[in-house]
């Protein structure tokens, strides 16, 4: 006998939609689509992608993809929410390679069409929490990252995995400033690169990533802050040692390594617990923080034992 067992994050009554209501407005997005952007700034046209629908996140109230294609955080491009729709229109993310290193018996360079075509992509619906607290949920559309880098086969050195952003300040403008010390980088315990949600995300909404999202692959990873979801991602390394990443090195008294989303542990400047929804009125309340972005179920035990407030 066949049961679907509810995942621990599936969710809570405050957030559900009906799935009648979401299929209905997927369909009166892709109608009024074409009106829309028309009515905003003409987005680059994405092409469909061919995917598998799965239960995560099924019911979730998705955030409209005008709100998570426009209001962004991508430094390369500007540091403003609409910089980067704005100024993202001349990056061409393909054709692109990424190139993987370290521990592992397959290194080499790979071509995005080959990393991206042996593997099936899925949708899943996934709540995302901007460091400053604002957050939505998106249908992104990859491949986890676990199968991904099955194919590397890291060796027993790898402890962790090291990522970096395309460096090209003809096309990434803040990169010939000093705001963040370029490429852009990112890192996870190999844990936590090999647990299930993580995802290695090509598309949202059905179709290819717009630039200003990360085109042509960023990392999903929905338990911890938005800023360990790097986009443009040209190399994977497998290391042995804890690597540095952009926002630790540019201020670590604020951004730590670990970066999971936790009520209960401030950000220096202001409080974690509560956020708010992109597309809630201004009149709706602030939406409690849920502690691990509501994956707790699936992933406190990564780091059961860890203190908190030091391991930030
Ligand atoms: N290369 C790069 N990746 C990045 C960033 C960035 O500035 N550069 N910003 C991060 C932050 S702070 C957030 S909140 C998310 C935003 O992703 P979105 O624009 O798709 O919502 O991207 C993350 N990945
Ligand atoms: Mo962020």
């Amino acid at each position: 006998m066949l049961i679907r067992h509810a995942r621990p994050s599936d969710p809570r009554p405050s957030e559900l939609t009906s799935r009648a209501l979401y299929m209905d407005r997927r369909r009166f997005i892709a109608a009024s689509g074409a009106s829309l952007a028309a009515a905003a700034l003409p987005l680059p046209a994405s092409a469909a992608l061919d995917f598998e629908t799965t239960s995560h996140g099924r019911g979730l109230e998705v955030s409209d993809r005008e709100d998570a294609t426009r209001y962004n955080n991508f430094y390369e491009f500007a540091l403003d929410k609409d910089g980067p729709a704005e100024k993202s229109g001349d990056f061409k993310p393909l054709p692109w390679t990424v190139r993987v290193g370290g521990a592992c018996h397959k290194p080499g360079v790979h071509d995005y069409e080959d990393l991206i075509r042996t593997h099936r992509l899925e949708e899943r619906i996934y709540r995302f929490r901007c460091v400053e607290a604002w957050s939505m949920v998106v249908p992104w559309i990859g491949v986890p990252l676990a199968d991904m880098i099955a194919r590397f086969e890291p060796t027993g050195a790898a402890k962790y995995v090291a990522f970096r952003t395309l460096y090209d300040p003809e096309v990434m403008p803040m990169q010939r400033s000093g705001v963040l010390d370029w490429p852009y980088r990112e890192g996870l315990r190999m844990d936590e690169a090999l647990h299930p949600l993580t995802l290695m995300v090509v598309g949202m909404y059905g179709e290819e990533l717009p630039n200003q999202n990360g085109a042509p692959l960023r990392l999903i990873v929905p338990w911890k802050y938005g800023f360990k979801s790097i986009k443009s991602i040209v190399s994977i390394d497998f290391v042995e040692d804890m690597p540095q990443t952009t926002w630790s090195m540019s201020n670590p008294r604020e951004y730590g390594f670990y970066a999971n989303v936790d009520p209960e542990v401030d950000h220096p400047r202001w409080s974690q617990a509560r956020e708010r929804r992109l597309g809630d009125g201004l009149f709706t309340a602030k939406r409690d923080t849920l502690y691990l972005n509501g994956y707790a179920d699936e992933v406190a035990h990564l780091y059961a034992g860890m203190d908190r407030m030091k391991l930030f």
